[in-house]
């Protein structure tokens, strides 16, 4: 006797009905606008249209958490992109904004329920962070793009009681 097949859930790649909320860091902005792009057309070849799509400006990463915290308190959106770019420098500044962003982000995330993909470069040369946002690696926006879309599929699936 073959085993039955386990009960699954999964996301889906479509974003008809979902809203979106897109937090971008000003800072870095040569980087960040450009893995913003790279979400938008994420979520636009998804089936997203810009109704769907809010985006918020921060000064820096340091302030992604608080900023994706309130919208996600707002229960407008099903999912949201925080974007951001740490660039290392000569001192340990580096490693306090990229630590209390993810901290937070993941924070948010988990005192509102509401998904946020993590789209916050961390490098130590201008091109690597380059090379993330269009170029060598792809574009980690349009990868964000696409996790918030399954994510917040997933999340109105399991809303609705968890049933593919
Ligand atoms: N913010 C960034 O998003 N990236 C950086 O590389 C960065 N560096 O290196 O300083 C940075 N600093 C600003 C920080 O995020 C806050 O906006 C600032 O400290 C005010 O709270």
């Amino acid at each position: 006797m073959q085993p039955s097949d386990p009960q699954s859930l999964h996301g889906d790649y479509r974003a008809d009905g979902l809203r979106f909320g897109i937090v971008v860091s000003r800072f870095n902005s040569f980087i960040t606008e450009r893995l913003l792009v790279g979400a938008l057309d994420a979520l636009e070849r998804a089936g997203a249209s810009s109704e769907q799509i809010y985006v918020l400006r921060v000064p820096g990463s340091f302030e992604l958490p608080i900023a994706a915290k309130k919208l996600a308190e707002t229960r407008r959106y099903d999912a949201l992109i925080a974007i951001g770019c740490v660039l290392r420098g000569d001192t340990s500044h580096y490693d306090y904004v990229c630590s209390e962003a993810a901290r937070g982000l993941q924070l948010a995330q988990m005192d509102t329920g509401v998904p946020i993909a993590f789209c916050l470069l961390t490098c130590d040369t201008l091109e690597q962070a380059i090379d993330r946002a269009g170029l060598k690696a792809g574009n980690k926006g349009f990868d964000a793009g696409l996790t918030a879309v399954e994510m917040a599929s997933l999340s109105r699936k399991l809303s609705a009681g968890g049933r593919a």
